[in-house]
């Protein structure tokens, strides 16, 4: 069974992640840290890390957050920069932000890049320049102009009180030179329509000719999860919307929430693997192939009749379920289990494949637990005995959890 190996305090816990071989103390050997991002209507919205996590796990030190930054806000997106990416010393890390949202205060969001030499030594780079009223939950590291540097893709929204709601695919152009010196990079707009997640696909590609399409799970501006292709050698040549076909893979289980891309049926062609995020006990855990040959994708729901939990003052906006994750597998062959977490339906659940053959798509769903809160974004990561973390951020109950999930739950 799955087992709930540790607990501790965290106020406003929002989105978290793993950040593999963080500096810890001065001395200590590296290990994983967790960082956790924090959503306030009021007040600062720190983001912070707990060093060491493995240690807090086994018991042996106290969770001890440090504040990575608190001046920027609703930071829905926070990941370590690529090895390589940027242009600084081999022991010092780079965290990338995204955020905003459509809370008062938070609509005008951001991409900010903060610069860790050592745990109390950090630097601030904002790379992407204000547009009212956007704001950002998604970036990916691409080098779109070929030049050799990666840039950032992202995505955006705009939700207005009255008026259009809007979604736009950018990306920013790392300079040659300064990319940390606080200089925003250059912004060039591909197209309308992406405006949360999004996944660069390996496979959505048309005829092998263009950089890897972008596929979109777009919530606000057209409830879509769509492929948008560019036709040039780089996604540079399609500045502006030149060159760019747009494919909508589903049009009726929307707004979608998240995509990821990955093998799930073991036919060794990746497939989407997608939420919706729905009021009505209509949220879906779904998926898209698209075999060898095909000439379209074909959905598959893998679960259903999600909904966001009972609350006495029930506000509008809320909807299940969260994110998912495609679980790394044992062995060759072996389909992977999904890790998913309800947002506002307060639970998270494993599912896991009832058949080993190719074109089955059923699963079994554990539920690890319900709440009545809202949960974060969850993380998870492999542990130094090779066992599979989960870590859950419960943000209404102001807790962070771990668990602990066997290969067989
Ligand atoms: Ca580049
Ligand atoms: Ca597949």
């Amino acid at each position: 069974m799955a087992a709930r190996i540790a607990s501790f305090p965290f106020k406003n816990a929002a989105v978290s992640t793993v950040l593999p071989r963080w500096p810890g103390p001065a001395g200590a050997a590296l290990q994983a840290a967790l960082l956790i991002t924090t959503y306030a209507a009021f007040g600062k919205e720190p983001v912070s890390i707990v060093a060491n996590i493995e240690d807090v796990l086994a018991g042996k030190i106290a969770a001890a957050p440090v504040t990575l930054e608190s001046m920027t806000g609703w930071t829905n997106y926070a990941e370590l920069v690529p090895e390589g990416a940027l242009p600084v010393s081999a022991s010092s890390r780079i965290v990338a932000t995204a955020g905003g949202f459509l809370v008062p205060g938070h609509q005008t969001g951001s991409i900010d890049l903060f610069h860790v030499t050592a745990p109390n030594n950090v630097s601030h780079a904002k790379i992407s320049t204000d547009k009212e009223g956007f704001f950002y939950h998604k970036i990916v590291w691409h080098d779109c102009d070929g030049d050799g540097r990666l840039d950032v893709m992202a995505a955006r929204a705009k939700v207005p009180n009255v008026g259009e709601k809007q979604g736009e695919l950018i990306w920013l152009e790392q300079p040659a030179a300064g990319a940390l010196n606080g200089t925003p990079w250059k912004e060039h707009v591909l197209s309308a329509g992406p405006d949360v997640d999004f996944v660069l696909s390996a496979h959505a590609e048309s005829d092998g000719s263009g950089p890897p399409p972008v596929v979109a799970a777009q919530y606000f501006s057209a409830p879509l999860l769509a492929i948008y292709r560019c036709a040039g050698a780089t996604w540079a040549a399609c500045d502006g919307g030149k060159g760019i076909s747009v494919e909508t893979l589903d049009e009726d289980f929307g707004p979608f929430f998240a995509v990821q891309e990955s093998d799930l049926d073991g036919d060794g062609i990746p497939d989407l693997l997608v939420t919706n995020s729905r009021p009505n006990a209509t949220g879906a855990l779904l998926a898209y192939s698209k075999p060898t040959g095909a000439s379209g994708y074909t959905r598959h729901v893998l679960a259903s009749g999600y909904a966001p939990a009972p609350k006495p003052l029930a506000g509008p906006g809320r909807g299940a379920p969260g994110k998912p994750f495609a679980l790394p597998t044992y062995s060759p062959g072996e389909k992977p289990r999904v890790l998913l977490s309800g947002d506002d339906g307060g639970f998270v659940s494993v599912l896991t494949p009832t058949s080993k053959a190719v074109g089955e798509w059923s699963y079994q769903q554990t539920y690890l637990f319900n709440s009545t809160g809202t949960i974060g974004q969850l993380s998870w990561m492999i542990n130094a005995s090779s066992a599979l973390i989960a870590f859950v951020p419960l943000f209404s109950e102001g807790r962070i959890e771990a668990w602990a999930l066997p290969r067989i739950m």
